[in-house]
C-alpha cells in the first residue's frame, strides 16, 4: 500500500473513530472504546482504567483499543455520565455522591456509616450484592446506564483549618460536598454549612476562603493539593468514597457475545486489583503529604467521638426516603442486612 493510501486510510479511520492495528499480517481497523475519568492521571480511577485498557487490549488481541480520558478532558462527572448514557462514550466512572442526581437510589451510598469497616466485606458487597446488581442496576438501566462494577477509593477524610472532634466544632464551617442532596443533608446533620461545588473548583475555593474544608480520600487530597490550603486532616470513619463503573446499556447489549465476555471478565479480574491498589495509593500519598507539609495535623476520631457524629446523622435514614423515595429506603435496609450477614461470615 502506498504511503498516501495508508495515510488516507488512517485519516478515514480516525474520522470515524477507529484506529488501525496489525492483525494476522493484515492491517485492520481496531475499534476504539473511550473510557472517561472523573479524576486526573495517576489517580485511583486512572489505575483502574489503565489496567482495564491493558486487559481488554490483550484479550481482544489488538482488535479493540481503549482510550482513557482523564478529568478535565471531557467535562464534569455529570457530563461524563450523560455522554455514556447517550452512547458517545463507552465507559465512565460515576461517584455515587454525584450519580445520585441521575439515579436517586445511588444516594444510599451517601448514608453515613453504611459500609463495613472491613474492606473484604465491602469487596463482596460491592461486586456481588443482589441489591446492587438487582434494583439499583435496574434503575440505572432506565437511564441507559449499565452498572459494571463498584469499588471504594478510600476512607473519606476531612480537610479543614481547625480541629473538628465533635459536631459543635463544625459550627459555621463551610464544607464543600459533591452535588448530592444527601451529602448536603448529612453535613447539616453534622453541624457544618454544606457547600456543593464541582471538583475542579475546590482548590481555588479553599485558597480564597470561600469554603473552609472538604472531604475526600487521601490520594485525592494529595493529587488535588487540598493539603496545601488546609491545615488539618481528620479520619472521621463516617464513609468510604464509593464509585460505580458504568457503560452504555444499549451499546453493551449491541456488542457481539465475545466482546461482552471480555468486558465482564475484565471487570471481575479488576475488583481485587483495585481494592488493593486504592489502599496502596492512599497509604503512599499520606507519606507524600507528610513529607511535603510536615506541619499538617493528623486527627483520628476515637470511638466516642465517632459515635457523636453517628448519632447526629441518624435522621439521614429517613432523609434518604424523603429525598429518593421509599424504594431507596428498601434498598438501604436490604444493603444493611447483606452487610450484617457478610460481617458474620
Ligand atoms: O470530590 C469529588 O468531586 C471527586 N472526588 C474524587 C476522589 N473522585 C471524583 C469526584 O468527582
Amino acid at each position: 500500500m502506498s504511503t498516501l493510501s495508508k495515510l488516507k486510510k488512517a485519516a478515514l479511520a480516525a474520522a470515524i473513530g477507529l484506529t488501525l492495528s496489525s492483525h494476522a499480517g493484515l492491517t485492520v481497523a481496531a475499534e476504539e472504546w473511550k473510557f472517561a475519568l472523573e479524576e486526573i492521571s495517576g489517580s485511583v480511577q486512572d489505575a483502574y482504567a489503565q489496567k482495564f485498557k491493558q486487559l481488554v487490549e490483550e484479550k481482544s488481541a489488538g482488535d479493540i483499543n481503549v482510550t482513557v480520558y482523564p478529568y478535565g478532558a471531557l467535562g464534569e462527572s455529570e457530563d461524563l455520565t450523560e455522554l455514556v448514557a447517550n452512547g458517545i462514550l463507552q465507559f465512565t466512572h460515576g461517584s455515587t455522591g454525584i450519580l445520585g442526581s441521575t439515579a436517586p437510589g445511588m444516594q444510599v451510598f451517601s448514608v453515613p456509616y453504611l459500609l463495613s469497616q472491613d474492606n473484604q466485606v465491602n469487596l463482596k458487597l460491592l461486586t456481588e450484592s443482589p441489591t446492587i446488581y438487582g434494583p439499583i442496576a435496574d434503575k440505572l438501566k432506565t437511564r441507559n446506564l449499565r452498572l459494571l462494577s463498584m469499588y471504594p477509593e478510600g476512607a473519606m477524610v476531612w480537610t479543614t483549618n481547625k480541629v473538628v472532634r465533635k459536631p459543635a466544632d463544625f459550627d459555621n464551617v463551610k464544607m464543600r460536598v459533591m452535588a448530592s442532596p444527601m451529602l448536603v443533608e448529612t453535613y447539616k446533620s453534622f453541624g457544618a454549612v454544606p457547600t456543593p461545588l464541582p471538583y475542579s473548583e475546590v482548590y481555588g475555593a479553599l485558597q480564597l476562603k470561600m469554603i473552609d474544608g472538604q472531604e475526600n480520600p487521601v490520594f485525592a487530597i494529595e493529587e488535588m493539593k487540598f493539603y496545601e490550603v488546609n491545615d488539618v486532616m481528620t479520619w472521621s470513619g463516617h464513609q468510604q468514597f464509593t464509585v460505580a463503573v458504568l457503560s452504555s446499556e444499549s451499546w453493551y447489549q449491541g456488542l457481539p457475545a465475545e466482546q461482552r465476555k471480555i468486558i465482564d471478565e475484565t471487570v471481575d479480574e479488576l475488583a481485587p486489583y483495585i481494592f488493593e491498589t486504592q489502599a496502596t495509593y492512599n497509604n503512599e500519598r499520606l507519606e507524600k503529604i507528610k513529607k511535603a507539609k510536615p506541619s499538617i495535623q493528623l486527627v483520628h476520631l476515637n470511638e466516642a467521638e465517632q459515635a457523636a457524629f453517628r448519632k447526629a446523622s441518624q435522621p439521614m435514614r429517613d432523609k434518604l426516603v424523603d429525598l429518593a423515595g421509599p424504594e431507596a429506603g428498601a434498598v438501604l435496609k436490604a444493603l444493611e442486612q447483606e452487610i450484617s450477614v457478610l460481617e458474620q461470615q
